[in-house]
């Protein structure tokens, strides 16, 4: 009998912080809820001021107060916009986008042992690039409409099948992910789904999200 093709590793949730975080202890225990309920692999923590670069301070302070909690579940910390502030938190990862700097010197920066992602917005020219100066994943999206970032564009699941079919570099999909409407991204290909929202507005808590996205990423078919 011929061997199965092997099939692509489940996809896995990502999550990213609620974009302002008022009360750090009440989010450190919603997430330690959210991160028993189920499987997550990592938190991105992504908190801007009202000038839309990153709020350093409100980023160490919740990434003091979670990582060490978030890792015992072994989820990875990742911090968006900074490297420096990645490497001085000792956090596992950082997303930079465009704006940020290049990946070429955010790898400079963190490292090999840091994990280094990268915003490739709708365009597999930018991913391949950004793969090709040391990222470790790149994330597509808009695929919904969103409210929590601005200025998004939207993407098509096409870019998933194309990435999965052609690249070996792990994809993310993000952009008002939801329950109800991720299996279209996750049999399109997305290794991962990052979901700020979807997560922390549930109906029912972040702990009932996080269980239904698991049920629903272990009853579909890979691609
Ligand atoms: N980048 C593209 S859409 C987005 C980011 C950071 C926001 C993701 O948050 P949500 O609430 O899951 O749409
Ligand atoms: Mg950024």
């Amino acid at each position: 009998m011929a061997d199965k093709i092997p099939l692509r590793e489940r996809t896995r949730l990502y999550l990213i912080t609620p974009p302002r975080i008022d009360d750090v202890p009440e989010f450190a225990a919603v997430l330690e809820g959210a991160l028993e309920a189920g499987d997550v692999a990592c938190l991105q923590i992504r908190l801007k001021g009202e000038d839309g670069k990153i709020d350093v301070a409100a980023t160490r302070a919740v990434a003091e107060a979670v990582t060490v909690m978030a890792q015992a579940y072994g989820a990875a910390i990742i911090i968006n916009d900074s490297s420096e502030l990645a490497v001085e938190l000792g956090a596992d990862g950082v997303h930079i986008g465009p704006e940020d700097m290049s990946i070429k010197q955010a790898r400079e920066i963190v490292g090999t042992d840091v994990i280094l992602g990268a915003t490739a917005k709708n365009s597999r020219h930018a991913a391949m690039a950004a793969g090709e100066q040391g990222a470790d994943y790149v994330a597509f999206g808009a695929f919904y409409p969103t409210t929590t970032k601005a200025g998004t564009v939207p993407a098509e699941l096409e870019l998933l099948e194309f990435w999965q079919e052609t690249m070996e570099l792990p994809c993310v999909a993000i952009g008002g992910i939801t329950v109800e409407n991720a299996a279209p991204l996750v049999t399109a290909g997305a290794d991962f789904l990052a979901v700020s929202s979807g997560v922390w507005n549930h109906p029912e808590g972040a702990a009932a999200a996080v269980m239904a996205f698991n049920a629903l990423l272990d009853q579909l078919q890979p691609r």
